[in-house]
């Protein structure tokens, strides 16, 4: 029988200081806006979100994320944002961090090169930090800036089964 599809996506994973600030971040929001916190271990920044892949696509999604160049950065996140229709809080970088999403990019470029695969909308660099928020008032003044030094580049497939579980399938060099 034929694999099922696998629903991947690239994304920033922090490293422990960087979740550290960003749980203090999403305490704060949490105090003001309500809502679910995501857990610590799931926090990330999503940079091209591909949705159900054909299984067939994985082993050379692997190899491309092993293989291809990704230019390590700083991000700054300085703002708290919310989606009202989803009821998310984020932390995000208010200058849109130029340098990732050129990043972002190139990597679609790949991505279309290797098979059907494109963004459904612009990149729109955030970190989820709470979910069924009150996002009717404004959140709280953010904590003082955050500055995420990335290295790498991680594909992660998302097994909804009850709470979403994030499983790193490859990471850039
Ligand atoms: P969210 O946190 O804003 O919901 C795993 O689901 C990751 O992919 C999450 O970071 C989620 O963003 C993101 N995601 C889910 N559906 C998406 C879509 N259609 N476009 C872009 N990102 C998406």
């Amino acid at each position: 029988a034929a694999a099922r599809p696998v629903r991947l996506f690239f994304a920033l994973w922090p490293d422990a200081a960087t979740v550290r600030a960003l749980a203090a971040w999403s305490a704060q929001a949490q105090a003001t806006c309500g809502g679910r916190a995501m857990r610590a271990e799931t926090l990330h920044l999503t940079l091209a979100f591909l949705g159900q892949v054909p299984a067939e696509l994985v082993e050379p999604l692997i190899r491309l994320t092993l293989q291809r160049p990704f230019a390590p950065g700083t991000l700054r996140l300085d703002r708290y944002g919310v989606f009202p229709r989803q009821r998310i809080v984020w932390a995000g970088p208010g200058d849109g961090a130029p340098a990732l999403a050129a990043e972002v990019a190139a990597l679609w470029r790949d991505l279309g090169a290797l098979g059907d695969l494109r963004p459904d909308h612009p990149f729109r660099p955030h970190v989820t930090l709470l979910r069924n928020a009150d996002t009717a008032a404004p959140p709280p003044p953010s904590p003082p800036a955050l500055d995420w030094h990335y290295e790498r580049c991680v594909l992660v497939q998302s097994a909804q089964d009850g709470q979403s579980r994030y499983i790193v399938k490859a990471a850039s060099r």
